[in-house]
């Protein structure tokens, strides 16, 4: 691989780290200097054992921040709300399991139905579930009750970054 080539993937690597970073709250990189990068020790190792393919892996990850290649603020900031959004509703789809009747809540009668089918480690997780969201105690999780629980957890995950 030319020296050019080897700069300009440390140059991808090292901005799209570095963006990356700064949407994810990562440590963020010093300086635009290849000689100055300070890239993560497994990613220095890959692009030397494999340029070729750290390339790629390069042009893929551009492409996995922008559709067309070109990355700048808003698009690195609605890359950032997709993925929280994509949590959420992991989250989400978690809990919506146990709405057997579609309404958009886990009522006492449906938990209590569970409680029959469920296997232990599953209705550990329910019960769980219920005695951290359940804040007006009626052994029920309302719509308002669910999106609470799904927003705290979703703050508290960014607090951790
Ligand atoms: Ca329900
Ligand atoms: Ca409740």
């Amino acid at each position: 691989m030319s020296s050019f080539c080897r700069a300009l993937c440390l140059s991808i690597f090292a901005g799209l780290y570095g963006m990356a970073a700064a949407a994810q709250s990562l440590p963020s990189v010093p300086g635009p200097d290849i000689d100055d990068l300070n890239l993560p020790e497994n990613t220095l190792r890959a692009i030397a054992s494999n340029p070729e393919q750290a390339m790629r892996n390069a042009i893929t990850a551009l492409y996995t921040f922008s559709n067309d290649g070109v990355i700048n603020q808003a698009k690195l900031s609605a890359f950032g709300l997709r993925a929280q959004a994509q949590a959420r509703t992991a989250q989400l789809s978690g809990i919506f399991v146990h709405d057997l009747d579609g309404d958009f809540t886990a009522s006492a009668a449906e938990v209590e139905t569970l409680r029959s089918i469920l296997p232990t480690r599953e209705l550990g997780a329910l019960i769980s579930l219920i005695s951290s969201a359940d804040k007006d105690l009626d052994g029920a999780l309302s719509q308002a009750e669910i999106q609470e629980y799904v927003n705290l957890n979703q703050r508290g995950r960014a607090s951790e970054r």
